[in-house]
């Protein structure tokens, strides 16, 4: 069935609304604790992961900024931030959330701001300072702090010390903050560390981030989650107590395992995105919430799988856009539980493509973006530069 009116336009006020950040790590190669599967087209430098960043905006128009790592992007720190600045408008693009990496120095084998060691947690320290320092030459409004800190043996680290070392490092680094920037508190439950991880659920990070100051915020990375978890709840209580932030985009079947978004349950990302329009709905105003893609599946193509990303990302957001508020609000109040229910199956079950086509054909898009960029011959072009380069890279970890 056609969508009328009312319907069309609820898409468009939706899609122009939703801008999806791009992480840098997504375009390079990846792979399992197995190996490496390299790509020919994979980027290294930080200039390919920009130069794909700015593709996928082009056919995609909704990527303006792109999420970088501080290691792997910036290695001299604050130093690189005008270099990175002047490459990234070049390629069509901006910085976004700057991620401190304190996990990869061999000094944080035992945890970075949970070390019961001071000297560790010093260095982990003046690196998320620096980080701040990067966010603000960048321009870059949020810092993403993803920890790995945690332990692997019963018995083997004081939980309760670790924590409050946490809260005083993570208040120390918000004091730092300056202009509008804001600080997303990552949680995951396990991987790297298997007995224990520091920041291991949402309500640690939320307690960690209202310890820390005004301007932490939750990051809700969906596949940071045991498998039968509510992800929507999380969500709804997040936003009730003001203090969803963002998102890292991705799917899993098992564990963290960095899928396409929606390639493996569609209907979790709805009910996601549901939540946060029925928040806006109720209560006048739009969360202030960064979408962040954090993807990295080593087999599909890096560039495709972004831009399949970005079109189920906006499927669902304009599918969730169509539910019936009104009504599904008067099923709800009746404990109507069919009709209810029925009220998000019938707007998930909504063809929305010809309307997100529409949309981007009147604001000049390629209606295909994945058809575009594979007629725009970048793909051929970056494999001919980048093949012999890649395949002369490590494949193994050993
Ligand atoms: C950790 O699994 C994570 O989700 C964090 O966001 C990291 O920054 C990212 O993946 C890349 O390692
Ligand atoms: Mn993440």
């Amino acid at each position: 069935m056609p969508l009328n009116a009312r319907q069309a336009d609820a898409i468009a006020r939706a899609l122009d609304s939703l801008s999806i950040e791009l992480p840098s790590w997504g375009f390079a190669n990846t792979g399992t604790r197995f190996g490496k599967f390299l790509q020919p087209a994979a980027a290294t430098t930080t200039e390919e992961k920009l130069s794909d960043a700015g593709m996928v905006h082009r056919v995609t128009g909704i990527c303006p900024t792109v999420a970088l790592h501080v290691l792997w992007d910036l290695p001299n720190g604050a130093a690189d931030a005008p270099r990175v600045a002047a490459m990234a408008a070049r390629l069509g693009v901006r910085a976004g959330a700057i991620n401190p990496n304190t996990f990869q120095d061999q000094i944080y084998k035992h945890g970075s701001l949970g070390n019961p060691d001071s000297a560790v947690r010093a260095a982990a320290m003046q690196h998320l300072l620096d980080s701040a320092a990067i966010a603000t030459a960048l321009g870059s409004r949020d810092l993403s702090l993803w920890f790995a800190d945690g332990s692997n043996y019963p018995g083997t680290a004081n939980i309760r010390h670790r924590k409050q070392w946490f809260s005083e490092g993570l208040a120390q680094l918000h004091a730092r903050l300056s202009g509008n920037q804001r600080m997303l508190v990552e949680y995951k439950p396990f991987e790297p560390a298997f007995y224990h991880t520091d920041i291991a659920d949402w309500g640690m990070a939320l307690l960690f981030a209202r310890a820390a100051g005004p301007r932490a915020r939750v990051l809700v990375d969906t596949g940071h989650h045991y498998a039968a978890q509510n992800i929507e709840q999380i969500v709804a209580w997040l936003l009730s107590e003001n203090m969803l932030g963002g998102f890292h985009f991705n799917d899993r079947r098992y564990a963290d395992d960095d899928l396409t978004m929606a390639s493996i349950d569609p209907y979790q990302v709805f009910r996601i995105f549901n939540e946060i329009f029925q928040f806006e709905w109720e209560t006048g105003t739009r969360p202030d919430i960064a979408y962040m893609i954090d993807q990295s599946h080593n087999l599909k193509g890096k560039i495709e799988a972004m831009i399949q990303t970005v079109a189920a990302a906006q499927e669902l957001f304009a599918k969730a856009a169509l539910v019936d508020r009104e009504r599904l609000a008067g099923h709800q109040q009746r404990c109507n539980l069919v009709d209810a229910e029925n009220c998000l199956k019938d707007a998930f079950s909504t063809d929305v493509r010809p309307a997100i086509r529409e949309w981007s054909r009147g604001r000049g898009l390629p209606e295909d973006p994945l058809q575009a960029f594979r007629e725009s011959g970048y793909l051929e072009r970056i494999t001919a530069e980048r093949a012999e380069k890649n395949a002369a890279s490590a494949s193994s970890y050993a």
